[in-house]
C-alpha cells in the first residue's frame, strides 16, 4: 500500500491534495463533501478463473444515470494496485477512458451501458490480507471497508447497493469448496475443474461481497425462523479443527433466535455460511450470508480455549449474524456513519451476551473495556467523535470510539426510553430503511419519532469527542439532601468549545440507619450544573451515582472511605458495587502516586480496603463470577488516567504494593477461597467459570505477596488442570514469577500445544505481558522464535499487543520498549498497513506520561514519521499521534 495513490471523496470525484499539507500527506476525506454517487449499477455478475497464484476476474457492471445525483458524463470506478487486463462497452470498445491515481475512469454517454471488466492478481503476493489473499492454501476475500478495490474495479462505497451474481472455477483437488454470497444456484464439473454460481438476492454494497474456495470441512446444522424459513447453517474450518466447532454453532442458533425474540429480526436467505481463517487483520466479517471470521472466534474445546475464549465465540457470533440486519439489511450511506451499524450491533451483541450468561458482570466487563481503551483514545491524540468528520485512511476509525462508546450513545437513549419503547424505536429504524444506506442522522430520527423522545440537544453525543467529566457534591441540611451535578466536556484536537451534552444518571440515596433506599431514579443532566433535591433524610444519606453505569462519563465525587465500603458490601445495584471497590483501590493507588500519603494514611486506607475485600470474599450470597470482578484490582491504565500526567513506573510499583499488601492481610481468607474453588469441577456453567476466576485472582495475589507459595500452588494448578483456563491461569503466574517452575512449564505448554496456532498465541502473549523483570529480554528472544512471523496478524498481536499493554517491560525508563515498538511499525509498515498502524497509539500516550519517557516516545514517533515511504494509515495515525 503506497500513500502517493489518489483516493477518491465521497462523491466519487478525486481529491486535490491540500496545499497546506506537506506534499506525502494523503488526501482528507470529509463527512460534508458527501454527495450521491452519479450512476446505480443495479446488477454485477463476476467470474472468477482461481488460483493460488494468479486468479483472473471478469466482472461485468449494468450501469444506469442515478435519477437523485447530478448528472456526470463519466463514471469512476475505484481500484486499488490494479492491473487491468481489458475493458468494453456494451460489448464493444469504449468512448473513453484513463487510469486516474489507481482509479479507472470511464466516459458514458447515455443513460444506461453494460461494462465489462478484465483484471488478474497474484493472491499469494497479497499481505495486506485486504481484497482477494491466500490463507494456509485457501483462497478468501475480505472487503470492508475499501478492499472490493483491490479485486476489481468498482464504485467501492457503501451507498452502491447491486445485485451479485458470481461464477467461480477452479481445481477441484485444491478447492473443493467454493462459496460466495446467497444461495449456490448451480454448480458443474470441467475435467479437473469443477465451478459453482452464487446469487444473492439482497442488494449490497461491495463490502460485503466475499468469496472463499478451499479444502474445508462443515460441521452443519439447521434453524427455522419464526417465519417457518428452514435455514442450512455451516461452519467450514480446516479438517483437523472440527471438534472444536460446536460451541460456534451453538452460538449462531442462539444468536438467531435472541434476535428474533428481542428486535423481531428473522434472517432472510436459506444459507448461513461461517468460515474460519487464521489469517486476518481484525476478528470476524458479516459480509452478507457468508462471515469470514478470525479462527480465534470460532475454534473452542475446554482443552485449548479459556472461559474468555468462549465468551468471545459466542459474542463474536452474534455480533456479526446482528449485522445481517444492522449494517447488511440497513447499511451505512458513507463511513463516517459507521457507527450507525457497529455501535449499534455491539449494543445487539452485549445485550444477547448478557441474556446468556451474567448481566451485572457481562456489564462490569464492558465498562473495563471501555474505560481501559476507549477513554484513553478519548483523552488523547487520536480523539474523534462516534461519527467522525473527518479522516485519511478509513480503517483507522474502526475504534473503541465509533464501537463502544457508540454502543453507549444508543444505550444511553434505551436507558431513556426504557426498553419496550427503544424497541418501538428500533422497529421504526428497521421499516423505514430496510434496503437503505443511512445515516446516524436517520437513526437517531427514528429512535425519537418511535419512543417520544426528544433527542434534539442528545445529537451532540454524535458530534462531540472526549469523555465527559461529572462532578458531584452532597449537601445535606435539616431532612434535605441536595445532590448537585456539574459536567464538564474536555476540549479535543480540532474541538475547542463544547456544549453541555444530556447524561442520564441513575442514582439512589441510602438511608444510613437503615441501609436500604426507597428506590433508583433516573435524572438527566442537560446544562452544566444543576441540583436534585430529595427529602426525608434525617442523617445524610449515601449516595450511588451511574448505576449500571447508565452514561459513559467519568464521575469525580466527593465521597469518603467510609461510605465505599458500604456501598461495596451492600449497594444493591452490582455493578455500584464493582465501582465503589474500584473507586476505593484507585483513589489509594492515585493518592500513593502523587505522593499525598503520608504513612499513617497509607495504613488507614489499606486497612478499609482490606476490609471491603474480606467482606466480598466472604459474602455467601454473591456467586462466584460476581466475587471475582469485585476482586479484580483496577488497571494500571485507568489509573493512569485519572492522573494528569502518570509515571508508569511508580503506578506499577504501588499497584504491586497494594495487591502484596491485601495478599499478607487476607492470606486466610484467600487460602479458604481457594481450595474451596479448587473442589467446583469443570463445567461450562456460571458456577465453573466463576471458580476457575477467582483461582486464578488468588494465585495473582499470592504471588505478589508470597512468591514462592504462588510458584508452589500455580506449579500445581498448572499439572491438575483439566482445561485451559487453569492452565493458562497458572502458567501466567507462573511466567511472572522467578520461580524453578517457570521455564519447566513454558517449555510443557510449548510442546503440549505445537502445531495449534492459537494455543501457541497465548504462549507468546503471556511472556510478553508477564510482571517478570525481564520482561522485555524475553520479547526480544521471541521475536526471533521460528515460530514469529509478520505474516499472521494474530501473532503478531499475541506478541507485540500484549507487551505494549505491559507497563514494566513497555514503559522502561531507558525507552527500549518504545524503540522495539517503533522497529516493528517500521518492519511491518509495507507488509501489512492495518496491522501496523494498530501499533501507533501505545506511542501517542506521550502527553499524559511523565517527560522523561515522553520525550522518548515522541522520538519513536518521529523516527517512524521520517520513513521515506509510510502506508496511508501508519502516516495519519503517527501525524495525529505527534499532536
Ligand atoms: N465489520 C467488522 C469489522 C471489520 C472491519 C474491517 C475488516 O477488514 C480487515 C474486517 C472486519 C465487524 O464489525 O465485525
Ligand atoms: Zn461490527
Amino acid at each position: 500500500m503506497d500513500i502517493a495513490r489518489t483516493p477518491a471523496t465521497p462523491d466519487g470525484n478525486p481529491v486535490m491534495a491540500d496545499a497546506a499539507i506537506e506534499p506525502k500527506a494523503p488526501p482528507v476525506i470529509r463527512r460534508e463533501d458527501y454527495t450521491p454517487f452519479p450512476w446505480l449499477i443495479p446488477a454485477t455478475r463476476m467470474e472468477f478463473e482461481l488460483g493460488l497464484e494468479k486468479t483472473r476476474i471478469t466482472t461485468t457492471l449494468n450501469v444506469e444515470r442515478n435519477p437523485d445525483a447530478a448528472a456526470s458524463p463519466t463514471i469512476r470506478l475505484n481500484g486499488d494496485g490494479l492491473a487491468l487486463v481489458s475493458l468494453a462497452c456494451d460489448g464493444g470498445s469504449c468512448d473513453g477512458h484513463m487510469i486516474d491515481g489507481d482509479d479507472l475512469v470511464v466516459t458514458l454517454p447515455g443513460d444506461r451501458h453494460v461494462l465489462t471488466i478484465v483484471t488478474e492478481l497474484d493472491p499469494s503476493d497479497n499481505s495486506q490480507l485486504m481484497g482477494l489473499y491466500a490463507s494456509n492454501g485457501m483462497l478468501c476475500t475480505q472487503c470492508e471497508a475499501e478492499g472490493f478495490r483491490r479485486i476489481t474495479f468498482f464504485p467501492d462505497r457503501p451507498d452502491v447497493l447491486s445485485t451479485y451474481t458470481v461464477r467461480m472455477r477452479g481445481p477441484r483437488a485444491q478447492f473443493p469448496v467454493l462459496l460466495c454470497n446467497g444461495n449456490r444456484v448451480a454448480t458443474g464439473e470441467d475435467g479437473n475443474s469443477h465451478w459453482a454460481e452464487w446469487h444473492d438476492p439482497w442488494p449490497k454494497p461491495s463490502y460485503l461481497f466475499a468469496l472463499v474456495a478451499g479444502d474445508l470441512v462443515a460441521r452443519t446444522d439447521h434453524f427455522t425462523t419464526m417465519g417457518g424459513r428452514e435455514v442450512e447453517l455451516n461452519v467450514y474450518v480446516r479438517e483437523g479443527d472440527l471438534d472444536r466447532t460446536e460451541h460456534a454453532m451453538e452460538s449462531l442458533k442462539r444468536s438467531m433466535q435472541w434476535d428474533e425474540e428481542v428486535f423481531g429480526r428473522e434472517y432472510d436467505l436459506d444459507l448461513f455460511n461461517i468460515v474460519a481463517v487464521s489469517d486476518f487483520n481484525m476478528g470476524a466479517m458479516e459480509n452478507k450470508g457468508l462471515n469470514v471470521f478470525n479462527t480465534k472466534y470460532v475454534l473452542a474445546d475446554p482443552e485449548t480455549a479459556t472461559d474468555g475464549d468462549y465468551d468471545g465465540v459466542e459474542g463474536v457470533i452474534g455480533h456479526e449474524y446482528f449485522h445481517n440486519w444492522s449494517g447488511n439489511r440497513v447499511t451505512c450511506r458513507d463511513w463516517f456513519q459507521l457507527s450507525l451499524k457497529e455501535g449499534f450491533t455491539v449494543l445487539r451483541d452485549q445485550l444477547f451476551s448478557a441474556d446468556m450468561g451474567s448481566e451485572p458482570v457481562k456489564r462490569i466487563e464492558d465498562v473495563r473495556v471501555l474505560r481501559g481503551v476507549q477513554f484513553p483514545e478519548d483523552s488523547g491524540p487520536l480523539a474523534h467523535p462516534i461519527r467522525p468528520d473527518s479522516y485519511r485512511e478509513i480503517s483507522n476509525f474502526y475504534t473503541s470510539t465509533v464501537y463502544n462508546k457508540g454502543a453507549e450513545v444508543i444505550r444511553m437513549m434505551r436507558t431513556m426510553a426504557g426498553a419496550e419503547r427503544f424497541r418501538r424505536g428500533t422497529d421504526l429504524y428497521f421499516d423505514r430503511h430496510d434496503g437503505e444506506a443511512a445515516t446516524c442522522e436517520d437513526f437517531v430520527a427514528a429512535i425519537e419519532a418511535g419512543t417520544g423522545l426528544d433527542l434534539t440537544q442528545f445529537r451532540l453525543w454524535y458530534a462531540q469527542a472526549g469523555t465527559p467529566k461529572v462532578a458531584v457534591t452532597l449537601a445535606h441540611e435539616g431532612d434535605t439532601a441536595r445532590v448537585k451535578l456539574t459536567q464538564t466536556v474536555p476540549a479535543t484536537p480540532g474541538q475547542g468549545d463544547k456544549h453541555p451534552m444530556p447524561i442520564p444518571l441513575k442514582l439512589a440515596l441510602f438511608d444510613r440507619a437503615s441501609g436500604t433506599h426507597s428506590g433508583e431514579q433516573l435524572v438527566v443532566l442537560d446544562k452544566d450544573s444543576a441540583e436534585f433535591t430529595f427529602d426525608g433524610f434525617a442523617q445524610r444519606p449515601i449516595l450511588s451515582i451511574n448505576r449500571t453505569f447508565s452514561a459513559p462519563v467519568s464521575i469525580d465525587r466527593d465521597v469518603s472511605r467510609e461510605d465505599l465500603v458500604f456501598l461495596a458490601a451492600k449497594d444493591d445495584d452490582p455493578f455500584a458495587r464493582y465501582e465503589a471497590m474500584q473507586e476505593l483501590m484507585t483513589g489509594h493507588l492515585v493518592a500513593a502516586v502523587s505522593g499525598e500519603m503520608d504513612d499513617g494514611e497509607r495504613e488507614a486506607a489499606r486497612t478499609d480496603i482490606a476490609q471491603a475485600m474480606r467482606a466480598v470474599i466472604e459474602d455467601d450470597q454473591l456467586d462466584d463470577l460476581m466475587r471475582g470482578e469485585l476482586m479484580v484490582m483496577p488497571g494500571q491504565t485507568y489509573v493512569a488516567e485519572q492522573l494528569l500526567v502518570a509515571d508508569p513506573g511508580r503506578i506499577h510499583a504501588e499497584r504491586e504494593a497494594l495487591k502484596a499488601d491485601l495478599g499478607t492481610r487476607l492470606a486466610a481468607q484467600f487460602e479458604a477461597l481457594y481450595e474451596r474453588t479448587g473442589k467446583v469441577p469443570f463445567s461450562l456453567d456460571a458456577q465453573g467459570k466463576g471458580a476457575r476466576k477467582v483461582k486464578t485472582l488468588v494465585l495473582a495475589y499470592a504471588a505478589a505477596s508470597d512468591p514462592a507459595k504462588a510458584a508452589e500452588l500455580a506449579a500445581h494448578q498448572y499439572d491438575g488442570a483439566d482445561n485451559m483456563t487453569d492452565r493458562q491461569g497458572a502458567l501466567m503466574v507462573l511466567a511472572g514469577l522467578d520461580s524453578a517452575a517457570r521455564t519447566g512449564k513454558l517449555l510443557d505448554f510449548y510442546n503440549r500445544y505445537a502445531g495449534n496456532a492459537l494455543v501457541i498465541d497465548k504462549w507468546f502473549a503471556l511472556q510478553a505481558s508477564s510482571l517478570h523483570p525481564h520482561a522485555i529480554e524475553h520479547v526480544k528472544a521471541l521475536r526471533e522464535h521460528p515460530d514469529f512471523t509478520l505474516k499472521n496478524p494474530n501473532r503478531v498481536r499475541s506478541l507485540y499487543m500484549a507487551f505494549a499493554a505491559n507497563p514494566q517491560a513497555f514503559h522502561g525508563a531507558d525507552g527500549e520498549g518504545y524503540r522495539m515498538l517503533a522497529d516493528l511499525i517500521l518492519e511491518l509498515d509495507p507488509i501489512n498497513a492495518q496491522t501496523a498502524a494498530r501499533f501507533v497509539p501505545p506511542l501517542g500516550r506521550w502527553q499524559r506520561i511523565e517527560e522523561g519517557r515522553a520525550k522518548l516516545m515522541r522520538e519513536a514517533l518521529e523516527r517512524i514519521a521520517k520513513a521515506p515511504k509510510l502506508s496511508r494509515d501508519t502516516y495519519e495515525q503517527v501525524t495525529r499521534s505527534l499532536g
